[in-house]
């Protein structure tokens, strides 16, 4: 033994692992509860769990995060914070074993662990200065201290001053044992369930002010979805994706919720001479529009599901940023690339040609007819037709500074996507779904096409090495929304191949050119094989 300065103890081998095991979930349950209810006083999203998750996120190699969001979907943000409370509790398991025989060395440890938490989340770029560092140091002393006291009633030693020199000779004091940790368990079962409450309380005010927003009446309406528009085929993506379904890809552990009736967002930078700072109200009371756009992200691979098709409300951002004083670069503006940051400190940079070249660039208030969800962005997001995600759609948004390329570099350049990313042009194949095994004779095979601000003219697709055969097209709504296809294949038995095309609104085929999904959009053909039985 190291430390020299434990005696042994005369409790059966075995049950002191296993009272110490104990001990360090009881200390590590607690360490959590006590940053739980500190972090709902503080800052919630400074909460241990939560800071080290985000941390984790942006420092994961961007191959390792291209995984989790393919691998994961939506629920990667689970997986990771079922994984962080996976590792903690291991930790806290062998930290309570190590602890019955060192008890400074198991204390030493949960402290450490604290400083892991706290350095993590004052280093969020959301992060507001020290003070975010409470939660962990505050959890992390709880644990610490209870696991010294759990671990006292349990060594014989003499490395501390509490310990009672009786207990000592006569080994583990079970009883003081099994009343300080169920009463430390339930106390921080209690703190925890405080703290959960006082931080649903922070955001009843959000909530509230959601339920509070009545959309105006869009002074330009989004023309009705032409009725050739939405194929009747089962198994085809419907023309609007409904709320519920529509994919979200972010970076943020826990959604924002955001106040609209405190939310401000500020325009300024270079070449703004009249810089602003906008309430959600200012934004109602302007001319609303509505456009049907459909969005989709970088992350999606050919045949993905990241793409989604919606009614969006909001305000021209191309008025603003000129009355702003902002003009693009080709008619003499300084800046050429516009930083959007969201309330969670993630940036994203648009090109400013782009967002001012008449093409209906969004501060969006309203999706399908509601206010935005707050997992989409409430109170406010930019959607902007034909650019991905990353690059554009930026969600509970709060300051746009005009900049240049050169000059700022924003969270996803950073981290290997490219600078400007239009979107590629896609098909992807609905239905029938890889795999199945559909009966020979006619099978409707049918999908979408997307190519936003070019739209999409033709779409072709191909049985096994056969011809390219035209699909039937729905009718176009706008250039900027997808398009359903279908066409009947007569399928004969056996194994099949089928395989997608599609021409954009330039007349541009689809390059059949396979790439991954960085730096700037996977492309390459969608194929889907069947078996018909
Ligand atoms: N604040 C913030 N906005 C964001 C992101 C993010 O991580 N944080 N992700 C972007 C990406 S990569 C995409 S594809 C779209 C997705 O929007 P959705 O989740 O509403 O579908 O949001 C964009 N806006
Ligand atoms: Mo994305």
């Amino acid at each position: 033994m190291s430390a020299g300065s434990e005696k042994q103890t005369r409790t059966p081998r075995g049950e002191r692992p296993l009272l110490g095991a104990v001990s360090g979930a009881v200390a590590g349950f607690a360490a959590l509860a006590v940053a739980e209810l500190v972090a709902a006083a503080v800052r919630p999203q400074a909460g241990p769990v939560v800071a080290v998750g985000g941390a984790a996120i942006d420092g994961a190699p961007t191959p390792v995060k291209e995984w989790a969001v393919r691998r994961f979907g939506t629920d990667d943000k689970l997986v990771l914070q079922l994984g962080i409370l996976a590792v903690l509790a291991l930790f806290a398991l062998a930290v309570g074993m190590v602890a019955v025989r060192h008890r400074r060395a198991g204390a030493a440890a949960v402290l450490l662990f604290g400083a892991v938490g706290a350095v993590a989340a004052t280093g969020r770029p959301d992060s507001t200065g020290a003070v975010d560092a409470l939660p962990s140091v505050a959890g992390a002393l709880a644990g610490a201290v209870l696991l010294y006291v759990l671990a006292g009633c349990l060594t014989t030693g003499d490395d501390g001053p509490g310990d009672s020199s009786a207990t000592a000779r006569s080994g583990v004091d079970r009883r003081r044992f099994v009343v300080l940790a169920a009463t430390a368990a339930v106390a921080s079962a209690g703190a925890g369930a405080l703290g959960r409450w006082l931080t649903s309380a922070r955001t009843r005010g959000a909530i509230a002010s959601r339920d509070a927003v009545v959309l105006p009446a869009p002074a330009s309406a989004a023309k009705p979805v032409p009725k050739g528009a939405r194929l009747r085929v089962p198994g085809v993506s419907p023309f609007l994706t409904p709320v519920e379904d529509f994919y979200r890809v972010d970076t943020a552990l826990v959604v924002p919720k955001v106040d609209a009736g405190t939310w401000r967002l500020r325009i300024h930078g270079k070449g703004v001479s009249r810089p602003v700072t906008l309430s959600f109200d200012d934004l109602l009371r302007r001319e609303l529009i509505e456009r049907h756009i459909t969005l989709t992200c970088v992350s999606n691979e050919v045949g993905g599901p990241y793409a989604g098709n919606a009614r969006w409300t909001g305000v021209r951002l191309a008025e603003l940023l000129a009355e702003c004083g902002v003009a693009p670069p080709s008619k003499g503006g300084p800046a050429d690339q516009l930083v959007a940051r969201s309330v969670d400190g993630m940036t994203l940079g648009s090109p400013v040609e782009e967002l001012m070249d008449g093409r209906d660039a969004l501060l969006a208030v309203g999706m399908n007819g509601e206010p935005l969800p707050f997992r989409h962005g409430f109170p406010v997001r930019m959607v902007v037709p034909g650019l991905y995600g990353y690059v554009s759609a930026c969600k509970w948004i709060e300051d746009i500074e005009l900049t240049t390329f050169d000059d700022d570099e924003p969270y996803w350049v950073q981290r290997h996507w490219a600078r400007r990313a239009p979107i590629k042009t896609q098909s992807r194949i609905d239905t029938p779904k890889p795999f199945a095994r559909p009966r020979s004779g006619t099978v409707m095979v049918a999908g979408v096409a997307w190519a936003q601000h070019r739209g999409i003219h033709r779409v072709e697709l191909r049985i096994d090495d056969g011809p390219w055969r035209n699909a039937d097209l729905a009718a176009e709504d706008t250039r900027d929304t997808w398009r359903q296809w279908s066409i009947p294949w007569q399928a004969t038995r056996g194994s099949h191949t089928l395989t997608v095309r599609a021409t954009d609104g330039t007349g541009e085929l689809q390059t059949s050119q396979r790439t991954r999904t960085v730096p700037d959009g996977a492309s390459g053909w969608h194929s889907v094989v069947v078996n018909v039985d």
